[in-house]
């Protein structure tokens, strides 16, 4: 236990959050508060982590030309847009070999541009602790909001219930494809959300992108029908709404918090494709996969389904 303890410290180092506060000015305030409005990974905090996240973000000025974000560094800070363009470079190693690193930091993959939506960028190697996949590239003057490494991990990134979140997402239909690390990382961009009694978690008709897993508490699943309703309670670790993840459609059935809280986990389908990519591409390639085995056998080995791990 002690050993634990220990590693755990070291993992998410001791830090005094009151180092990392910075005042702000209620215009800050409010250029924040819309600034993370679009943000998934900042939906249904609590108003006390709102409070947290508010006085520990640090305003970042950049000039065009500047790197944010160097590919292959250490991560130290998650970015939100406040305004300006962005570009995501990537290089791949075999240029690194020949040329070095890129002085313009490789192929350009996507552009972040702030307008209504304000992206946000630099997740990755802090939820992984992996290098920076891409490097980020001001286009033009402009203005973000960091969080610090610790901040992010602490308030951003609740890993309780992960083992039993993986348990549920292996049953899934849609996700069967995916190996041990992709589920282990879709459980990870997935964060908590609470909802109370009567409240609506998805609406039949409307459409979706966001897929839940309950975490506690019961629902009643509703969908009405030309004949009558029909009804069905959910509960703990049962799961809905994951087509959303494949395709934007609209939602065939109702959920409705039945407890007087119900808390789920949740992850929209922008989250998971910038996580692991697209779910139909990597369907479309897993049974790719299958039929080059399957006519290696050609036709002698056992059945399809006997091949499955
Ligand atoms: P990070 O901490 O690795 C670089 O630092 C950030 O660039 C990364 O987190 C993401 O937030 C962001 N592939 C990898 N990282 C990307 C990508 C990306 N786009 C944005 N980032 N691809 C482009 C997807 C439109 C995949 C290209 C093959």
């Amino acid at each position: 236990n002690a050993m634990m303890k220990a590693r755990s410290a070291k993992e998410d180092a001791p830090f005094d959050i009151q180092q990392y506060i910075t005042p702000k000015t209620e215009h800050e305030k409010a250029r924040i508060a819309e600034a993370i409005k679009a943000s998934f990974l900042f939906q249904h905090i609590t108003p006390s982590a709102r409070e947290l996240l508010f006085s520990v973000m640090e305003k970042v000025r950049v000039k065009e030309g500047d790197w944010v974000i160097k590919q292959g560094d250490e991560g130290d800070r998650f970015y939100i847009v406040d305004n300006g363009k962005f570009e995501v470079r990537i290089q791949g190693d075999e240029e690194k070999v020949k040329n070095g690193t890129n002085a313009d930091g490789g192929r350009l993959v996507h552009t972040y541009n702030s307008g209504s939506s304000h992206p946000s960028f630099g997740e990755l190697a802090l939820m992984y602790s992996t290098p920076r996949a891409a490097s980020i590239i001001a286009a033009s003057p402009g203005q973000l909001w960091a969080l610090h490494r610790n901040v992010f991990r602490k308030v951003l990134m609740r890993r309780s219930g992960r083992k039993e979140l993986m348990h549920t997402l292996r049953k899934i239909e849609i996700l069967k494809c995916l190996n041990v690390q992709q589920i282990q990382q879709v459980a990870d961009c997935m964060t908590e959300v609470t909802f109370v009694k009567g409240e609506s978690i998805i609406k039949q008709g409307e459409v979706g992108d966001s897929f839940y897993v309950i975490k506690s508490g019961n629902c009643q699943k509703v969908a009405k029908k030309m004949m009558g309703n029909n009804k069905l309670t959910l509960q703990e670790n049962d799961y809905f709404g994951e087509s959303a993840l494949l395709i934007a459609e609209s939602r065939t059935f109702s959920v409705v918090a039945e407890s007087e809280e119900v808390k789920c986990a949740t992850v929209d389908r922008a989250t998971f494709e910038s996580t692991i990519g697209k779910l139909n591409h990597i369907i479309a390639e897993d049974k790719r996969r299958r039929d080059e085995r399957s006519s290696a056998l050609s036709g002698a080995g056992p059945p399809l389904s006997a091949l499955k791990k």
